[in-house]
């Protein structure tokens, strides 16, 4: 049904999705000067890197049935707020929220909804800040509000979720031992959540001891 309806909505269909994929390009370039930003003024780079992907054909179909969202391109772009996503990924927890922080200061962009897994973590052992935000793209003719999902995440916490998805999408695996290697990565979420806090804590430690450094050398 809803490829009949692309099938018959393909230019309108086709200029939506150009839509997000010039809203990734506008808030990855804000992400970008972010980073160039600290690298000039602090020496040093707080995203390590950046993945951006807008959401595949067979996964929109899926939320479209789950939800029973109508089959409208008003409705899909209303409640689908997932369409174009960018993962950006950091070396410290302490950064993600400074990011946050700084893209969310910026006067063209309004915070839809914030979901912070890296507080509440799923029941799976998922940890990362959600944040859909609108920002405006600039057309020929007109100006338009897009919606994008930013998942802000450790190097660690994106170690972890990559390895479950594998688990998640792999449907050959008997339940049991598919059981077994969920409860074994909720573990490994623990441990990998503890490692980020201490690597956290000694960056600290050594930015003070930098500065005390140089202080007296003042
Ligand atoms: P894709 O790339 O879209 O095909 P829903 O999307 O309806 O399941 P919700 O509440 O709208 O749920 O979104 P949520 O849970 O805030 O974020 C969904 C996205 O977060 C997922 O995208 C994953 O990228 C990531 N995610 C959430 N929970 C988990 C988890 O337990 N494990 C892993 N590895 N990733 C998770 P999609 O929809 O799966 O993928």
């Amino acid at each position: 049904e809803f490829l009949e309806f692309i099938r018959q909505n393909k230019e309108p269909y086709d200029m939506l999705m150009s839509y997000y994929r010039c809203a990734i390009m506008e808030v990855e370039t804000k992400f970008k000067v972010l980073n160039e930003q600290f690298s000039l003024q602090y020496d040093r780079n707080p995203i390590e890197g950046i993945k951006s992907r807008i959401k595949s054909r067979k996964s929109l179909i899926k939320k479209i049935r789950n939800r029973g969202i109508p089959i409208t391109l008003e409705a899909i772009e209303e409640n689908i707020t997932d369409i174009a996503g960018l993962r950006i990924i950091c070396s410290f927890p302490e950064d993600i929220y400074m990011l946050e922080e700084c893209l969310l200061e910026q006067d063209d962009v309004t915070l839809i909804e914030r979901k912070n897994y890296i507080k509440e973590p799923k029941p799976s052992g998922y940890r990362s800040l959600h944040l859909i935000v609108e920002v405006p793209i600039f057309l020929h003719k007109e100006k338009r509000n897009v919606k994008v999902e930013v998942q802000l995440r450790t190097i660690a916490m994106d170690f972890w979720a990559s390895l479950e998805h594998k688990l998640r999408y792999k449907k050959s695996i008997p339940e049991n031992q598919s059981q077994e290697l969920a409860r074994e990565l909720a573990e490994c979420a623990e441990i990998s959540a503890m490692l980020d806090e201490r690597m956290q804590i000694i960056r600290n430690k050594i930015s003070s001891a930098q500065e005390n450094g140089d202080n007296k050398r003042a």
